[in-house]
């Protein structure tokens, strides 16, 4: 029962099978002028079907990739005959016969070339398959296949190195990703802390100048007091060395400072001719023969006080009026004051900050605050303490937002691959006469290799590619002046690699120097992606 289904399936498929055929062969008839064997000489591929109209030829030139048909149109037969029809040289592809003419070396095993015709049966091997030379003399080798296996195992190495630097290169994409968006929520957070601690500051600053305020006034008050009985002691020493004064003069105790007592002081020479003139005491004594202690220390004491006590020996000053600074007697005098060394003694009183040695200064010393205000003090510390604590937290964190925020105006890329690059810090290269520093994003240098100091060729700059690679090519710009000539600066050409490395640096033109730099920050094209771009090479 089954047989005759059998037999009539076996020959459905044998009919299909002949169709088929049929088919295969209709089809290479078809495309039979298109293969390359039926191909006029050095025709290159992409033009094969403008050379295979029956009839008549017309002439084309090239635009760009786009065959250009022109006006001209020939038989044929004319085509590779030796002779140039064409003005735009395509009917003789495979002869010399054009100077404009284009052959096309198909160098099977290696890649594909073309030539300018004029080089065809020249004498010289052009294509690595020596099809140029099919009519010459030329001995040419095919050395294609060997010339190709060496292309393919460096394309291998390319291909593998591609395929590494492009695993890295996803990794700086996603981790730079990742970084900046990191720092965008920092940014936020460090954003809503300084306004919560603002809030905190202004409560803090209120504590603080609510605390200064009672301890200002204890303080006044505690140093008012003091400065009142320094005063009244001051004015008691004064008081004390007046009548001092009074008795020392008075010489012979009756109790009253004549005229002829004031003679003896040489101080009360106004003059200084030598000697105290009878007017000169007597106008000291405020023109009174006598003066008694009451009216010496109304009248007298006030207006010789200074030159009283200046004029006294060392031992006996010691611990005079600290508040006045003694007269200088000539212009001599006055220098010697100046010199510490001669007679510190004579030197102007020490007032209540200085002279710490002295032990009538001790004395002067504010004494100790009392208790209560001490307590003051000390709360006004702890709010200040408090409020300087707060006050430096805003200061550290708005210097972060600033330091996230300049961060995140530098372009790392469109993935922010190029983060991981600045992330990995400085690299260095050295050539025979210089080490050469690139901090990327930041700074270029260079220093002798010898030692010496190091030159700053530039600071980051911009990304200055091309257009269609803008960030092939990074600029570092206003570096260390150069002597007679511009500020340094550096070209930063960057390249796949799978590290980031300096491969070479130059400095092509005075103070303008290129590095070229290898980083899997720019593996972002795959070895695919850059080898599809010209379909002759597909042939390798
Ligand atoms: C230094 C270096 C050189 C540069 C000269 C210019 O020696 O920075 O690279 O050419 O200065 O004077």
């Amino acid at each position: 029962m089954s047989a005759p289904i059998r037999f009539s399936t076996n020959f459905l498929k044998s009919s299909l099978k002949l169709c088929n055929i049929v088919a295969f062969a209709l089809i290479l008839l078809i495309q039979l002028p298109y293969t390359a064997a039926n191909l006029p000489r050095g025709v290159m591929p992409a033009a094969a079907s403008l050379y295979t109209d029956s009839g008549l030829f017309t002439c084309f030139s090239w635009d760009g990739s786009r065959a250009v048909p022109s006006p001209i149109s020939i038989e044929r037969d004319k085509i590779n005959d030796d002779y140039c029809d064409c003005p735009d040289g395509s009917d003789e592809p495979g002869t010399s016969a054009c100077s404009n003419g284009i052959f096309f070396c198909e160098n099977k095993g290696f890649v594909p070339t073309k030539l300018v015709s004029s080089r065809v049966n020249d004498g010289i091997c052009d294509c690595c398959d020596g099809s140029d030379e099919y009519a010459s003399n030329a001995n040419c080798q095919d050395d294609c296949f060997a010339r190709g296996t060496k292309l393919r195992e460096e394309k291998e190495k390319e291909r593998i190195l591609l395929e590494e630097g492009h695993k890295i290169y996803e990794t700086y994409c996603s981790e730079g990703q990742t970084f900046k968006k990191n720092q965008e929520d920092q940014l936020t957070k460090l954003g809503n802390d300084i306004e919560e601690l603002q809030k905190q500051w202004d409560e803090i600053n209120r504590i603080k100048e609510e605390k200064e305020i009672p301890e200002k006034a204890a303080k006044a008050k505690h140093e008012a007091a003091w400065k009142e009985e320094k005063e009244k002691k001051n004015a008691e020493q004064v008081h004390l060395k007046g009548i001092t004064a009074f008795h020392e003069l008075d010489s012979d105790g009756n109790g009253l400072v004549s005229i002829e007592e004031m003679q003896k002081h040489i101080e009360f020479d106004i003059d200084r001719n030598g000697e105290v003139a009878s007017e000169e005491a007597k106008e000291y004594l405020e023109d009174n023969e006598t003066i008694d202690e009451v009216l010496f220390m109304e009248k007298v004491w006030p207006s010789i006080r200074e030159i009283y006590t200046a004029a006294k020996p060392p031992e006996q000053k010691k611990g005079d009026d600290e508040d006045t600074p003694p007269i200088p007697q000539d212009e001599e005098e006055e220098e010697e004051t100046d010199d510490e060394n001669d007679n510190p003694e004579s030197h102007q009183a020490p007032t209540d900050n200085e002279n710490k040695d002295n032990p009538t200064e001790s004395e002067d010393e504010m004494p100790e605050y009392d208790d209560e205000t001490k307590a003051l003090i000390e709360a006004a510390e702890q709010a200040r303490s408090s409020f300087n604590e707060i006050d430096q937290k805003i200061k550290d964190i708005k210097k972060d937002i600033s330091d996230i925020e300049a961060d995140l105006k530098i372009d790392y890329g469109p993935n922010n691959e190029f983060q991981k690059v600045k992330e990995g810090g400085c690299i260095e290269y050295t050539d025979r006469e210089y080490t050469y520093k690139l901090c990327p994003f930041d700074r270029a240098s260079q220093r002798p290799k010898d030692g010496g100091v190091e030159t700053t060729l530039g600071y980051w700059g911009l990304w200055n590619g091309p257009s269609d690679n803008l960030y092939s090519s990074m600029k570092y710009e206003k570096g260390q002046n150069c002597w007679n000539g511009p500020d340094r600066s550096v070209v930063v050409k960057v390249s796949c690699g799978t590290e980031n490395q300096i491969i070479s640096a130059s400095e092509p033109s005075r103070c303008e120097y290129e590095f070229q730099f290898k980083s899997p920050a720019a593996c972002g094209k795959t070895f695919s992606d850059l080898n599809k771009t010209d379909p002759e090479h597909d042939e390798l």
